[in-house]
């Protein structure tokens, strides 16, 4: 995409279109704000934990903001263009909950290996715990990431195999993990997992 054109290109907008949930107007409008907010035509890792500070400024949404920047950077470049940047929030703001999910996985599965281990969803509910800081009262069982983590896997780890082997000798090699379909159904028992990442909710 052509850098600090203050329109988009016809073409531009025509494959927008078709492939976000956004209208020309909208796109139009988005891409004005985007350009103005990055006249280079693109956002690095800087300028995007630069937006989560200012959504979170009583947190430390650092870790949080490069794990979303991953998912954001489809091609993998260490930038975000505008069609990058827009057919994300297409989806986490429109898309129908399975892209939703499908996203949330992402996110989640942070080496895209197809599955997300403990360990995985440990350091993005840390990452989110430490971005939101005070700002929200948690219930008891859910008032540190490892409780949140243990009641994710409780919730959706079907086949229970999250559950430590009762072999000392064995439990060093157990790595609970799950499957998209896992987190999909559980995801719809905890709608929180996905409300998490629509940060511009209120701004669509
Ligand atoms: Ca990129
Ligand atoms: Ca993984």
């Amino acid at each position: 995409m052509g850098k600090s054109q203050s329109k988009l290109s016809p073409e531009d907008l025509k494959d927008l279109q078709k492939n976000t949930y956004f209208d020309k107007k909208e796109l139009q409008q988005w891409y004005k704000g985007f350009v103005k907010d990055c006249p280079s035509g693109t956002l690095n890792q800087e300028e995007f934990a630069r937006i989560y500070k200012q959504f979170f400024p009583f947190g430390n949404p650092k870790a949080f903001a490069e794990h979303v920047f991953k998912v954001f950077d489809k091609n993998n470049n260490g930038t975000i263009d505008f069609r990058e940047f827009i057919c994300a929030l297409s989806i986490t703001s429109r898309g129908q909950l399975d892209e939703k999910l499908q996203w949330a996985f992402q996110l989640y599965d942070i080496n895209n290996d197809g599955t997300i281990t403990y360990d995985e969803m440990l350091k993005i509910v840390t990452a989110i715990y430490d971005m939101t800081g005070e700002m929200v009262k948690l219930p008891p069982d859910e008032d540190t990431p490892t409780k949140r983590v243990d009641k994710i896997f409780r919730l959706m780890d079907l086949n229970h195999d999250h559950q430590a082997p009762q072999s000392d000798l064995l439990r060093p090699f157990h790595t609970p993990q799950l499957t998209f379909d896992e987190f999909k159904e559980g995801s719809k028992k905890d709608p929180t997992i996905v409300q998490a990442l629509s940060l511009y909710d209120g701004l669509v």
